[in-house]
């Protein structure tokens, strides 16, 4: 995209994005949740669908002039289900939620009732705000109790069916923001089920990798599946609900899942999408569709074990000793370093991290033990393992002045 207008009517803008994309190219980029969409991501968001209202759903909306919007939102849902390998006949998907938190609020809403107990990982341990943290509204309107993992930084299926047995949520929760090993959906299932509770899986963080084959799927497991649709699956800022089609547990009876979800996000909490995500969600959902994206799924988890694996070689802590994914969570503190202090030091020698607590952390989140990495940006970029053994070497360097 050449930018001329912005270049030609807004240059105080245009120069803020000029250095924005020289940043992004400079830089290696490791932070696991963030990724660089293809040019015709980038387009599709700069759209004429952007100037549509379409408040509603595809033929029933409140405004006129929604032919094209309905086909592009009834064809941008098929892609869905041919990336996520799951049926109609099964499944009910939503594209409308504007971001991950919102999509995670209104399952809840959706199908809960104020003060309903969940349970789900707690932040600390590397699940997310939106899984009911006491700062989130997420954790102000719904009792949360949580689970983590285990001293060795993997969860533990009979511990967590044991507070599930104890506590009788009516949701389980799975899905992570900073957990690096594979996610036994089957397993949540069956905790779920052994309480009659929902599951509802947030595989924001993995979703790119389910579509690639690089992880275990959520079907048929999860009642509920959310994602934002900007990580590993390298689309727009935005997410999905996909919900199986069955009447739900716990609120007016007879309702459907779905339906329920549908009418939370519009009217319940939103006014009209933002059609030119929408399109660009399409546009995301073609490109994973495509046998490069495969390989791209599984290009990043080899970068990520090979990073790993480097970076414990050189003497790195790494929270569970591995990974099976694209992220891991390295605790610094034995390098004399905070998180803060690490991911600075990085940032002033271009490699982007983000600080993050490690499980069993005992200090702050503003400043905590661990810094988190991963491998999505950089794998789009075109490394491969070798380029991850010389930036493990390159971080090495760096936070022990070697
Ligand atoms: N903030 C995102 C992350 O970095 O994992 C999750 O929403």
């Amino acid at each position: 995209m050449d930018y001329k207008n912005l270049k030609k009517n807004h240059s105080k803008l245009y120069k803020l994005l000029v250095v924005e994309k020289k940043r992004q190219k400079n830089v290696i980029n490791l932070i696991p949740s963030e990724n660089y969409v293809s040019q015709a991501v980038l387009e599709a968001l700069g759209t004429e669908f952007t100037n549509k209202y379409a408040e509603g759903y595809s033929e029933m909306r409140y405004y006129f002039g929604n032919k094209n919007v309905d086909q592009l939102e009834d064809y941008a849902k098929l892609l869905v289900y041919k990336v996520f390998k799951i049926k109609p006949v099964d499944y009910g998907v939503n594209l409308q939620a504007y971001s991950g938190s919102t999509a995670n609020l209104a399952v809840y809403h959706a199908l809960l009732n104020p003060g309903d107990k969940v349970l789900s990982m707690s932040l600390e341990h590397g699940g997310h705000l939106t899984h009911g943290h006491k700062v989130s509204l997420t954790g102000k309107l719904f009792n949360f109790i949580h689970y983590g993992v285990n001293r060795n930084g993997f969860l533990d299926y009979d511990q967590i069916l044991q507070i599930a047995q104890k506590e009788k949520p009516k949701m389980i929760v799975c899905g992570a923001s900073a957990y690096s090993r594979i996610i036994d959906f089957k397993k949540f299932k069956e905790i779920a089920d052994s309480v009659g509770a929902y599951l509802m899986a947030d595989i924001s963080h993995i979703a790119g990798l389910i579509a690639g084959g690089a992880h275990p799927s959520p079907f048929p497991y999860a009642d509920i599946a959310t994602t934002t649709t900007h990580k590993t699956l390298r689309g727009p800022r935005a997410a999905l609900i996909i919900s199986k089609k069955q009447k739900s547990k716990f609120q007016v009876s007879g309702s459907i899942l779905h339906e329920l979800i549908d009418k939370m996000i519009f009217p319940g909490m939103q006014g009209g999408p933002h059609m030119n995500t929408i399109f660009a969600i399409a546009v995301c959902l073609e490109e994973a569709l495509k046998p490069n994206f495969k390989k791209y799924a599984k290009q990043v988890v080899k970068n990520a074990k090979a990073l790993a694996n480097e970076l414990q070689k050189l003497g790195f802590k790494i929270i569970s000793d591995g990974t099976d994914n694209h992220l891991m969570l390295i605790d610094v503190t034995p390098l004399g370093h905070t998180g803060k202090t690490a991911g600075e030091i990085l940032e002033k020698n271009g490699i982007i991290v983000n600080k993050n607590m490690i499980p069993y952390d005992t200090r702050k989140p503003w400043d905590p033990l661990g810094i988190r990495i991963g491998t999505p940006t950089v794998t789009t970029q075109g490394m491969t393992e070798k380029d991850m053994e010389k930036i493990a070497k390159k971080i090495h360097s760096l936070l022990t002045n070697d």
